[in-house]
């Protein structure tokens, strides 16, 4: 049991999930969760996010303030010519923020998520169990580990991540 308790002392690889608002209006919340958690991944941050009441106001403004993070989050795509309409779905409702650890967790988490357009993702993965347009993919995955270290800072406060160690840890990793 020696080397789980090491393991889980060390920092593994991260990624940075997020279920969007299509995923979470229709009800897709819990579905999602389990892929990552039946893999064997560990949960180390989990939140529902939507714009503070308090911000409404200064949201009607533009930009609005709610907006932030979701540019920031998609910043490289910036120029491309869906960024606007991308930045009104995600901000068009409450979405789940995640963080998951796990050994090689970035590139396993996009195979099970699949590719972006949900009619070219295969069956078996969520967008490709789930989905069926590019505007409307229920679930976000970082690309690289770099990205998930700067997505897991952008979208979780200081104190929201949690250190654990999962109970089944030694019947997961030799
Ligand atoms: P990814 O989510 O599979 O990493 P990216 O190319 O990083 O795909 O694009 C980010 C998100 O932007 C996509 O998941 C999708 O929601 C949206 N998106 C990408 N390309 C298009 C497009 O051609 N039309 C509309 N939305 C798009
Ligand atoms: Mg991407």
């Amino acid at each position: 049991f020696l080397p789980h308790l090491v393991a889980s002392m060390q920092k593994m690889e991260e990624t940075y999930i997020m279920i969007k608002p299509d995923g979470v209006q229709r009800g897709l919340v819990g579905e999602i969760i389990s892929r990552f958690e039946k893999k064997g991944f560990k949960l180390t941050g989990l939140k529902l996010f939507k714009c503070p009441q308090e911000l409404a106001e200064v949201c009607a403004l533009s930009p609005c303030f709610c907006s932030y993070f979701c540019r920031e989050h998609y910043k490289d795509l910036n120029s491309k010519p869906f960024f606007p309409k991308l930045i009104g779905y995600i901000t068009s409702g409450p979405v789940v923020c995640m963080a998951w650890e796990g050994d090689g967790v970035v590139a396993s988490a996009r195979k099970l998520i699949g590719a972006t357009n949900p009619l070219q993702a295969e069956p078996g993965t969520i967008r490709g169990d789930l989905a069926v347009q590019t505007g409307r993919n229920v679930v976000h995955g970082s690309d690289s580990p770099e990205n998930g270290k700067r997505e897991i800072a952008l979208w979780f406060k200081e104190g929201e991540l949690c250190e654990w160690t999962p109970a089944q840890a030694p019947w997961l990793l030799e």
